[in-house]
């Protein structure tokens, strides 16, 4: 009688293993969840546009996605003040039908996330098509982590589990706006240090080639010419001998 009855609870032990592992694989082939990560240098105030695009070999109907970004940056203000609409609209502009959710993810911290769902038809995204874009700004300068993430993507309006793969998710991050920099604060981290002395040494050694504001910066004499003198200015301005004007 005991014996019978463990070899009923093993064969159902082992029917409840086999479907729980068949469920398991199932889910496995058909979910996508592919990353691309962009990792670039910002100064503090840069403005930075972080576009995603994505190939799916077939049409669907419906995504769900988001965009991470590191520490050190935040929406800028269009999107932290767009309305739900408007978000919509700027975070996803290739998606003109259907239901749309775009949203600065209040539980995941530095996230936008959004939401897709056609009604009919879908979308076809065979060439690289753009699936999402954003706009950043560098609350300090440093190294800048920006990822994008797929977690759904349907085939079947009707059927959430018709899962389909991404062939690829490719992320693009530019600085479209540089910070101003003030006179002296060359890699314009806020402050004058001998770091900003240095980064002048440099230039002038060939070694980097500053440019834009790091360069109108890093000419603290303003006589049209990086030269060893706007380094010895800076060391006596870090020095207390002057300031800037
Ligand atoms: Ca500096
Ligand atoms: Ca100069």
């Amino acid at each position: 009688m005991f014996k019978s009855h463990s070899k009923a609870v093993a064969i159902v032990l082992a029917l409840v293993l086999t479907i729980s592992m068949c469920s398991m694989s199932a889910t496995a082939a058909n979910e996508a969840t592919p990353t691309d990560t962009q990792t670039i240098t910002v100064h503090q105030g840069d403005v930075i546009k972080y576009s995603v695009y994505m190939t799916v070999p077939e049409r669907f109907v419906g995504v769900q996605f988001a965009i991470d970004y590191g520490s050190n940056l935040e929406l800028s203000s269009e999107f932290q003040s767009a309305s739900a609409s408007d978000l919509v609209k700027m975070f996803m502009p290739t998606f003109t039908n259907g239901i749309n959710l775009a949203n600065p993810n209040p539980g995941v911290p530095n996230q936008i996330w959004g939401s897709n769902v056609h009604a009919a038809g879908g979308y076809e995204f065979k060439n690289g098509e753009l699936l999402a874009t954003v706009t950043l700004v560098a609350k300090k300068s440093g190294t800048a982590k920006i990822t994008a993430s797929v977690s759904e993507i349907y085939k079947d309006n009707d059927n959430f589990d018709s899962l389909m793969s991404v062939t690829t998710l490719n992320g693009e991050a530019e600085v479209v706006s540089s910070a101003e920099h003030t006179l002296g604060d060359v890699n314009g981290d806020g402050n004058i240090t001998v770091a900003d002395a240095i980064e002048v040494q440099r230039h002038i050694a060939n070694i980097v080639i500053l440019e834009g504001e790091q360069l109108t910066a890093a000419d603290t004499n303003a006589d049209g010419n990086i030269t060893v003198a706007d380094a010895i200015e800076i060391q006596r301005v870090i020095a207390g001998l002057t300031t800037f004007a």
